[in-house]
């Protein structure tokens, strides 16, 4: 049977799935994980991003990813697999960062880049050419429309208009914009790749139901950017072959290489998203709340996107940047380990006897939130079980608040990520949205997505297409026996703090902003 790789360059981590599919039986045969601080220590990186003076920028170095993608293959190649039978390879990438490269080809390392580093989704400080974009294309209401979102800092045309504004000659350096997804994608193949939907409507340039560049946006973003942007092409494409670099340099074969797409694209697959009405709760670096739509149904408040959808539908997702890492922040804070962290959930009553606290470590995305500043309400911040609560409860409350732009009535949670093995954790989700939770075999549902990918991508090319329902079937199912469900008097007890939440967060929210 076929082998399909996935690969997923996130934040913190690269990861490997391999699985062995067929029509009836798909089964995970490989999978590896390394962390950039640890294991390209070289780059200086902490949690995967390089330390800046301005708490607005984020950057991390594309080197360190190619870096990273190298010692994976040899990992693949050395796994005792049969790798002669791999026979696509697809991939998933940390969304909205941008890669610029200047002339030269990408056939083999090292590749020129117009500019050394790339901004990631963490960075912020772009709101002046947010507001530039917007006023240019009529609106934030028009642009958010047309592509899916109004104008997001970490999106990635306002962050190729900073750089065009304060590095002109690097710019017009530059041959080709890539997103992290379609850059690796370019270094598999050794010569520049296209964007797949999904990930191009973290862009703020591409129009989301014709997935085409929309010329307005990209005319009010950066002079001459229209030659510069890759195609855009359906996330099923094959793009091309492993290029004759990577076959040499690991022994791998001319594998079908699949567009890449951005992580929460890949998730949605992973977790078995392909019909509307279940939500998926991703806990990784960034904490996100996603879920299948058929229609673009744009989110009226500004607070959401829609992207496209690799299964050719779209999807409904907010995003807060406030997620693994502040919990990891609280924890570190009282010493705590995870399982302390656990307990501490589990000695504190639902609610928190009022105690609350706003969990904005990092300047946040939802509600915007320009600097950081956590509040505390009737909350001892030496109290360490009740800042564990306040903060696991403030994170899903506002998960609850802000996804109800999607218009599901959430029964059913699919919860990923790496803090999803954490079932205290899904117990207050669970109580909080009043759903069943459910936990994923594959913790790397970003991962398995594009995997999955590579197997669906491939059977079409070969003229033997899989619904989507066969394709995620058996891999990619909510493992049954994990189910938290929620307690009523809890869920009725939440109901309430919503609302105390949602006026606290508004007040403040505002007042930090300023
Ligand atoms: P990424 O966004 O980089 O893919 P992951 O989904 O791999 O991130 O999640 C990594 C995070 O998972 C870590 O930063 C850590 O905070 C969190 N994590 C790991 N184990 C636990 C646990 N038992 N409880 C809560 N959080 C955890
Ligand atoms: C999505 C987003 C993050 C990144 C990080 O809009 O900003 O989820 O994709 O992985």
């Amino acid at each position: 049977m076929p082998l399909y790789l996935g690969l997923d360059s996130s934040t913190q981590s690269l990861t490997a799935i391999v699985i062995d599919a067929d029509a009836d039986r798909r089964e995970v045969v490989f999978e590896s994980s390394l962390q950039f601080d640890t294991a390209l220590p070289q780059y200086g990186t902490q949690h995967g991003v390089l330390p800046h003076d301005d708490p607005s920028v984020a950057y991390s170095p594309p080197t360190m990813w190619t870096d990273a993608l190298d010692i994976m293959l040899a990992r693949v190649a050395a796994s005792g697999l049969d790798i002669s039978r791999l026979a696509a390879i697809a991939g998933s990438a940390q969304q909205h960062g941008s890669v610029y490269i200047g002339s030269g080809g990408l056939a083999r390392p090292p590749f020129t880049l117009s500019r050394a580093v790339a901004p990631i989704w963490m960075d912020c400080s772009t709101s002046l050419e947010c507001a530039e974009i917007a006023a240019a294309v009529g609106g934030n209401e028009v642009l958010a429309a047309r592509t899916g979102s109004r104008a997001f800092e970490r999106f990635t045309g306002p962050q190729i208009r900073k750089f065009y504004k304060t590095e002109p000659e690097a710019y017009a350096a530059t041959q080709r914009i890539h997103l992290v997804s379609s850059f690796l994608a370019s270094v598999l193949i050794g010569e520049h790749a296209p964007i797949d939907p999904g990930d191009a409507s973290g862009m703020n340039l591409m129009e989301l139901t014709t997935q085409r560049w929309w010329t307005a946006a990209v005319d009010a973003t950066a002079p001459g950017l229209a030659e510069k942007l890759p195609p855009i092409v359906p996330s099923s494409a094959v793009i091309g072959v492993l290029s004759g670099y990577w076959q040499q340099r690991h022994g791998l074969p001319a594998a079908s290489i699949v567009a890449w797409s951005g992580d929460n694209p890949c998730s949605l697959v992973g977790t078995g998203l392909v019909r509307e009405g279940v939500l998926a709760i991703s806990l990784g670096t960034s904490d996100t709340i996603f879920g299948l739509m058929r229609e673009p149904r744009v989110s009226r408040n500004g607070i959401g996107h829609v992207f496209g959808s690799p299964t050719g539908a779209y999807m409904g997702i907010t995003v807060f940047r406030n997620g693994s890492l502040a919990r990891e922040r609280i924890r570190d804070s009282f010493g705590m380990s995870w399982t302390d962290f656990s307990n501490a959930l589990q000695q504190t009553p639902p609610g928190n006897h009022g105690r609350m606290l706003l969990p904005w470590f990092e300047p946040e995305i939802t509600p915007p939130v320009a600097h950081a500043g956590v509040q505390r309400f009737d909350l001892d911040p030496e109290d360490a079980p009740a800042n564990v609560r306040a903060i696991v409860e403030a994170q899903l409350i506002a998960m609850a608040l802000h996804s109800r732009w999607m218009g599901v009535d959430v029964k059913t949670i699919h919860a990923t990520g790496g803090a999803s093995v954490n079932s205290a954790i899904l117990q207050v989700m669970a109580d909080v949205f009043g759903a069943d939770v459910y936990q994923f075999e594959v913790g790397n549902s970003a991962c398995l997505g594009a995997a999955l990918r590579a197997f669906h991508a491939h059977r079409a090319a070969h003229a033997q297409p899989l619904e989507w329902d066969e394709v995620v079937r058996g891999l990619a199912e909510p493992v049954k026996s994990s189910r938290v469900g929620p307690v009523a008097s809890r869920h009725a007890t939440y109901r309430e703090l919503i609302a105390r939440y949602a006026e606290r967060e508004s007040t403040h929210a505002a007042s930090v902003r300023t």
